[in-house]
């Protein structure tokens, strides 16, 4: 790829790592806390799990480790969707197997777990290493979203890693593929492989979060660069004073991105969807508070705004919830008869009597396009694809419905002019921010530290993350105590527990106290693009989530 300025100049900047990364690599030694337990259904993990359940906490502090310099051969992946910083996450790696021996070597899978399975490799040499330091997306490998489940795929990857000679594999992905590496490292094991498996936490969505954890990478990079975009819509409606905009931004489920972003900019409104879902708001009462915001700030003289709307929204709407589940279940039973449908027409009348009637009473009602975009193709987990149902598109027709009624009662006198987005793909590779430059350096380099300690089934952890990074810590957090048991496809399955928005939570608290002003006054805040250069107050502060999280 071409080279921008900016990405030139990015080559040169050093990521920072917590102190006791630093230095020697000798010098890291490791501590173990007390054995763990899982979240939940222990007696279950533990059966799954024979080998590796409940190990230890792992800290590492300045010590003396000469195990450290072994030469080790590792291979790492990129699992899901992009996130900033991925190609940090490998430089830090890289560069701690390299200091450790210089003869050590690191592969990179190519596609995603895939690559794992099929042994498609590269050797991730100083010179590739060197083109993507610093830089956005996942292109130094590639990603994909398989995911290792059949016994084939267990044998194959098991295949793979003794054909070469791997002592590690490093995962970086979401909870789905840490998931999958703590089974990966089980499997290895008991079937007498010693390849030991580190998993690193990566998501925009910021759901993969814990006491241990305090965020997944890529989330302060993905909410900054939106932030700024929404931003610059609120000063430009603000000059211009006759649009709404109706902003969907990205987060499979979770709303931790609408709520930082909320947080960030001030907008006039932001639906979280874990809210709605515990207070059963239904669609209607949603366009009720939409259209009574747009209602006072008509009567102030404000006929524009910004409106934030989390990606996952639908499946939080109780009934839409109900209808999706419905379509899940109805077109994974009669997969065959559903795909020889050619036209929505036929589709619509082929689940006539297959839903129940409120769910098809429902879908009749969508607008035809949102309709269909219920319809399309499922992910491989089987789940709707939220990211391309255009939520935006069914809030605005029902909102300028409501307020036709409205104006016709005399209950509304303004302009309704909306205009809709999404930001979602162009959060997810930009360059990483100064903060996730160096987390996920740090959790590159932990990863290192965490195999040439003998270590596997574990997730690199660095924390104390509102500090400046010499002050983090950094060590690994045992995979199987961050799990449960949950309902999947109709077996019970082991799974990293996913972290939604918490309505006790700091942030969301924080949020809730100003958000009747905000639907009423203009309070923006206009945050600008992310700073790569100058003071450490503009350039390496972390998300307002965080430090709100940490009492800040
Ligand atoms: P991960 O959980 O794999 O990090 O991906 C999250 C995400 O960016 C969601 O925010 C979004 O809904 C989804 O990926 C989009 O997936 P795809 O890239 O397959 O369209």
């Amino acid at each position: 790829m071409n080279k921008s300025a900016l990405q030139t100049a990015r080559y040169a900047y050093k990521p920072k790592l917590p102190e006791c990364l630093s230095g020697s690599v000798e010098d890291i030694d490791v501590e173990f806390g007390s054995p763990t337990e899982a979240i939940s259904d222990r007696e279950e993990l533990r059966e799954i799990f024979k080998i590796t359940y409940g190990k230890p906490l792992a800290a590492f502090k300045k010590g003396k480790n000469e195990k450290i310099k072994r030469e080790l051969k590792v291979g790492v992946i990129l699992s899901g969707g992009q996130a900033p910083g991925g190609h940090n996450v490998i430089a830090g790696l890289f560069d701690g197997l390299k200091k450790g021996n210089p003869n050590s070597t690191l592969y990179g899978f190519e596609g995603g777990p895939s690559g794992l399975i099929e042994n498609k490799t590269i050797v991730l040499t100083q010179e590739i290493v060197d083109e993507y330091r610093n830089t956005g997306g996942f292109d130094i490998i590639g990603s994909g979203r398989t995911k290792i489940e059949t016994q084939e795929q267990f044998t194959s990857s098991l295949e793979t890693v003794k054909k070469l000679g791997l002592y590690a594999v490093v995962v970086i992905g979401g909870d789905d593929s840490n998931t999958n590496a703590a089974l990966l490292a089980e499997y290895f094991l008991s079937n007498g492989s010693s390849t030991q498996v580190i998993g690193c936490p990566k998501t925009i969505d910021g759901d993969l979060k814990n006491e241990y954890i305090e965020t997944s990478f890529g989330f302060d990079t993905a909410c900054k660069t939106y932030s700024e975009l929404i931003g610059n819509l609120c000063r430009d409606t603000n000059s211009a004073k006759k649009y709404w905009h109706f902003i969907k931004l990205m987060g499979r489920s979770a709303s931790h991105i609408a709520l930082e972003c909320a947080l960030q900019t001030q907008p006039n409104i932001c639906l979280i969807s874990e809210e709605i879902e515990a207070k059963n708001l239904s669609l209607d009462k949603i366009i009720e508070q939409i259209c009574s915001s747009i209602v006072k700030r008509a009567e102030n003289g404000d006929n524009f705004g910004v409106i934030l709307i989390p990606e996952g929204l639908v499946e939080f709407i109780p009934e839409i919830k109900k209808l999706i589940e419905e379509l899940n279940d109805t077109i994974a039973d009669e997969e065959e008869s559903f795909s020889s449908l050619t036209n929505f027409a036929d589709q619509l009348q082929w689940f006539a009597g297959r839903l129940s009637d409120i769910s098809y009473g429902i879908l009749k009602t969508l607008p035809v396009e949102i309709a269909q975009q219920f319809l399309m193709d499922r992910d491989p987990h089987g789940n709707v694809q939220v990211s391309r149902i255009e939520t935006d598109k069914l809030l605005v027709g029902m909102t300028e419905k409501k307020l036709r009624i409205m104006k016709e009662k005399k209950q509304y006198k303004g302009k309704f002019s909306a205009l809709t987005h999404f930001f979602g793909y162009e959060g997810r590779c930009a360059f990483p921010s100064n903060f996730d430059a160096d987390y996920c350096y740090s959790l590159g380099y932990s990863a290192f530290a965490l195999i040439a300690s003998g270590l596997t089934g574990y997730l690199s952890s660095v924390r104390n993350l509102t500090a400046p990074a010499d002050k983090w810590s950094a060590g690994g957090v045992p995979l199987t105590m961050m799990m449960d048991l949950e309902h999947r496809h109709g077996a019970k399955k082991p799974v990293i527990k996913k972290a939604l928005v918490e309505l006790d939570s700091k942030p969301f608290k924080t949020f809730e106290e100003k958000r009747e002003i905000w639907a009423e006054k203009t309070c923006f805040l206009v945050p600008g693009s992310i700073q790569y250069f100058g003071p450490p107050e503009v350039c390496d502060t972390s998300t307002v989530t965080l430090r709100l999280e940490h009492g800040l």
